[in-house]
């Protein structure tokens, strides 16, 4: 009788641990953050830290969730961005995936970045044809957004266009969502399931702070 209740009791235990688990790494993972790379510049009188993202329209095995889905669209090394608080970003976009275009036009227009331009192959810019883009950086609520420009199909392999743009962050620590609002995820509804609705791919967050 004595080791029926120690078994029943071991049996809640091991039940508790496995649901803890889950909660707290399934539910709630903690995926790796990027940090930006401190310079030694100062636009605006603020220190420029620099990232440099890569957008792929196949992640691979080497991408995020452990190659869970290795033919996902996505920015690599992550989505999970951290940067200084009252800083500027001088961010850095190899965009390799090809043209998807854009449902919604509005977001061919640069917006939030300092000057509201961005560099793409070094021409500065306002706009991109909303039909060319492949995926946009967009971080609703500082009100920045640039669309990126897709790749032709005729281009060579390994073809690339780097896209550079400025925007400053808040002086105070927080947490922003950001995410592509190209809808890119091909082979899902409307473009808008699979990587367009999971962190790490198409989404992602900037820590300030
Ligand atoms: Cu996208």
């Amino acid at each position: 009788m004595r080791s029926r209740i120690w078994l029943l009791v071991g049996g809640v235990v091991v039940f508790g641990v496995l649901v803890g688990f889950f909660v707290t790494r399934f539910l709630n993972p903690v995926p790796p953050q990027i940090a930006a790379t401190t310079t030694s510049n100062t636009l605006q009188g603020r220190p420029v830290v620099d990232f440099n993202l890569t957008t792929v329209a196949a992640v691979g095995t080497a991408g995020q969730g452990n190659g869970e889905h290795p033919n996902w669209v996505g920015y690599l090394p992550t989505t999970y961005l951290k940067v200084p608080a009252g800083s500027v970003v001088h961010m850095t976009i190899d965009q390799e995936d090809g043209q998807t275009g854009l449902r919604n036009e509005y977001f061919g227009l640069v917006r939030g970045t300092i000057n509201d331009q961005m560099t793409v192959d070094g021409k500065v810019m306002g706009a991109l044809d909303p039909s060319l883009a492949a995926h946009t950086f967009t971080i609703p609520d500082l009100g920045v957004s640039v669309p990126l420009e897709g790749v032709a199909d005729n281009a060579p392999a390994n073809a690339m266009i780097v896209v550079q743009f400025n925007f400053v962050v808040p002086n105070k620590p927080g947490l922003f969502r950001w995410q592509c609002f190209v809808p890119c995820a091909a082979g899902t509804l409307y473009g808008n399931g699979g990587p367009m609705q999971t962190l790490g791919y198409m989404a992602g967050e900037l820590q300030v702070g």
